[in-house]
């Protein structure tokens, strides 16, 4: 009988009947990209170069470590460089200060860093050796940490009078003149350097303090091929995850085991950690923009939304995707997914070269709004499609998830998301202004409202902008509605 079955199966498939099955086998993680020592230093050395060129002469920039956040009592969160510090030195250690002088011309770059300690080490492992330091950073000028505070106490007295500015890592509105807004260590530095030294003797002219960051920044913004493999191999372990995820969606009961499965994922895969708390919610609570408590259950018949993205060697991905637990969508869920999906492909039309981030934002309100227009979920006379999808299309992507940068016109190079949204919140309406337009807006959206409540989609892929338009980082990851239901469909299995 089986025979027979099967034997009518290749019968009906060599006549055509059945189209051929791709058979999508789940992503593995390739190895993690692979430099040599000179490859990474001449990278270093390149960012470093270009920052010293847009520092004006006669100046010095002074770039701290990032400090231990405390967790509870005395123990402190997982410890993570300054991205900055970061960005031209790869020095992971605590208490690292990098300093670039600037002076007629002349580049010095030193690092300090503090000693090595055996009673410290005995707790916290190795710390850097002076070689060390060296080779990770390229730089040959290493000396003790607290000779930091000496150069720093130096630019305070203003001992060298040809130092005429500095360059401090500043967070805040550091548009203000006086510097008030500014927070942080680094503010109160600004503040000393930029008072006059106490003394006798003539007055020296006030130190100019400005924001380092406007010129690393802006140089963040491009990323490198050395770059761009990193975040590949970020992207690449992101898609692992979400496809482990879906494989056992079906057989889990919480959210938080489909959380657990992605972060076993990137633990497994060596990344450094994740790049953002972990977004996954389930039926309603996919409408919750940032929801991370995973909490709640995981039923047949649900979406997950999930937004989740590893962080390797300091740079992030940020991948959602949107799948069926039961691996099918239902009429109601593929509208609305379509309607995300063909924002996206807009968005990617849109995104070239020479064209900005408003350009692709229209192209995707515009397909929002005539989607949901159709769906009923708007009307003509009151389009408020915010309603619905209430955040950006997207932003830069690197170091920070949420990466630096203030220019808005794309470039080779430049990395950031493609993520449209539409979240029916059964709250939503409630919320309205209660103005005769709006009563009218209600009555009229009802019966859609109804049918699509609940539902959250989003979909966010990560692009990198080429000479001539976009590649999809993530483009391993399915995507297409049956390229979902086919994988889930051909790697359903239950957790192990
Ligand atoms: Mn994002």
């Amino acid at each position: 009988m089986k025979r027979i079955f099967t034997i009518a199966l290749i019968a009906m498939f060599a006549a055509g009947a059945i189209p051929a099955l791709a058979s999508p086998a789940p992503f593995i993680t390739p190895p993690a990209p692979q430099f040599t020592e000179a490859e990474r230093q001449a990278e270093l050395a390149r960012r470093r170069a270009a920052v010293e060129a847009k520092m004006v002469d006669n100046s010095v920039m002074v770039l701290l470590s990032a400090e231990p956040k405390l967790y509870t009592g005395d123990v402190d969160y997982v410890f993570r460089q300054e991205n900055d510090l970061y960005y031209l030195t790869n020095l992971k250690q605590q208490d690292a200060t990098l300093v670039i002088q600037k002076k007629a011309g002349k580049i010095t770059e030193t690092v300090y860093l503090p000693k090595r300690d055996p009673s410290q080490e005995t707790w916290k492992g190795k710390m850097y050796s002076v070689e060390d330091a060296e080779r990770i950073s390229g730089i040959k000028r290493v000396l003790p940490a607290e000779e930091a505070q000496i150069a720093i106490d130096a630019l305070k007295r203003r001992s060298d009078p040809a130092i005429q500015t500095v360059y401090l890592l500043l967070e805040g509105d550091t548009g203000e003149p006086d510097g008030q807004r500014e927070f942080g260590r680094e503010a109160a530095l600004s503040k000393q350097l930029k008072a006059a030294p106490a003394g006798k003797g003539p007055r020296p002219r006030p130190l100019k303090v400005l924001n380092g960051r406007d010129i690393i920044d802006d140089l963040r913004m491009i990323k490198s091929r050395y770059e761009q493999k990193l975040l590949q191999h970020a992207v690449d372990i992101s898609t692992e995850a979400h496809e482990r995820a879906w494989m056992i969606a079906g057989n889990v009961s919480m959210e938080y085991e489909l959380q657990a499965e992605v972060e076993y994922t990137f633990r497994r895969r060596n990344a450094d950690f994740w790049g953002y708390p972990s977004i996954v919610g389930a039926g309603a609570n996919g409408t919750t923009l940032h929801y991370e408590e995973s909490q709640g259950p995981v039923r047949l018949g649900d979406l997950v939304l999930m937004d989740v993205g590893a962080e390797y060697d300091h740079l992030t991905a940020d991948v959602t995707r949107t799948f069926p637990v039961n691996g099918k969508f239902s009429k109601e869920q593929a509208d609305i997914y379509q309607i995300v999906y063909d924002a996206q492909e807009a968005v990617a039309k849109a995104a070239k070269p020479g064209a900005s981030m408003m350009d692709i934002e229209f192209a995707a309100d515009e397909v929002l709004k005539n989607g949901l227009l159709k769906l009923g979920l708007i009307t003509p006379e009151n389009p408020q499609y915010q309603l619905w999808y209430m955040h950006g299309v997207g932003h830069w992507l690197g170091m920070n998830v949420h990466d630096v940068g203030s220019r808005f016109t794309f470039e080779p190079g430049m990395t950031f998301t493609n993520e449209p949204g539409i979240y029916i919140r059964a709250d939503a309406l409630d919320y309205l202004p209660d103005t005769p337009e709006n009563r009218a807006f209600k009555a009229k959206i009802r019966p859609a409202f109804e049918k699509y409540k609940n539902i959250g989609v989003r979909i966010e892929d990560d692009m990198i902008i080429t000479p001539t338009g976009v590649e999809w980082m993530t483009k391993n990851l399915p995507r297409k509605m049956s390229d979902i239901e086919d994988f889930i469909a051909a790697n359903k299995r239950s957790q192990q």
